[in-house]
């Protein structure tokens, strides 16, 4: 039996204190056929290097390294391409800031054999939300309900970042063709695979507010997000 290839997709900005102990973590799951891929934009804080020495020791971690257009939501794009150039059969994206526990991992796996794409979520059965404090868990429910409301997604967690998708999904829904640049990206991606008739599964997962390091999000850049949603809903026609 050919083992399908997987490919792990973690999006880093100055995430010293926690990428190479998720790598390790992931890497110990001993999945077959398994690919670790960091997409740093030229961090400050040297991450890159971290994961360039990581990279040389292993040949299950990859790192990209972009220098142009920062962003969550082109660093994701960029290494859901390279996976794709790669011949992965699945490709998870996930954070690098352990919110997104990598034991889940199998869950999504084992799951993508019956449906296009798998979301590890926060709000079906046995999944829970234990991020951070009162105010940002309000901003978190207004946001969510709001791009619930907007795009008709038929799912509980439209903002979940961590999730796994089949190849197809990804070669169809022209990643080329993204207004995002920031966070709404997940939404974004997850919109375009409601339009193109893609089947949709919740498992369920702990998130965990972040350990180490800090947050980019900001009010900013939730209000971008938020606009941005209503500007790529605009945008891809159904
Ligand atoms: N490549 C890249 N990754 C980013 C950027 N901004 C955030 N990230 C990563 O995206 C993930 C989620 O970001 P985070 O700050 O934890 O956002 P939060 O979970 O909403 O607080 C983390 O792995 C970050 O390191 C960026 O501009 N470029
Ligand atoms: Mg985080």
């Amino acid at each position: 039996m050919i083992m399908p290839k997987t490919y792990v997709i973690i999006p880093t900005y100055n995430e010293t204190e926690n990428i190479k102990a998720l790598l390790e973590q992931i890497l110990a799951l001993n999945i077959p056929d398994l690919t670790a891929v960091v997409v740093d934009d030229n961090s400050p804080d040297g991450t890159g290097d971290i994961v360039d020495q990581l990279a040389k020791e292993n040949p299950k971690i990859s790192v990209l390294h972009r220098h142009q257009n920062r962003g969550r939501g082109l660093a994701g794009i960029d290494g859901f391409k390279f996976a794709l150039k790669n011949g992965a059969d699945y490709i998870i994206e996930m954070d690098a800031d352990f919110s997104h526990d990598p034991k889940y991992i199998p869950d999504l796996l084992k799951h993508i054999k019956n449906h296009d794409i798998v979301l590890g979520s926060r709000f079906v059965a046995g999944g829970e939300d234990m991020d951070r404090g009162l105010m940002r868990k309000i901003i978190t429910v207004f946001a969510r309900l709001y791009i619930k409301t907007m795009l008709g997604v038929p799912v509980k967690d439209v903002t979940s970042g961590f999730r796994c998708f089949r190849k197809g999904v990804l070669e169809e829904i022209d990643l080329n063709n993204m207004v995002s640049i920031g966070p709404s990206i997940v939404s974004e991606i997850l919109y375009k695979c409601k339009l193109g008739g893609f089947t949709i599964y919740e498992t369920p997962i702990v998130f965990e507010d972040r350990k180490k390091g800090e947050t980019k999000l900001n009010f900013s850049i939730l209000l971008k997000t938020l606009y941005m949603v209503y500007l790529f809903k605009r945008l891809h026609k159904t």
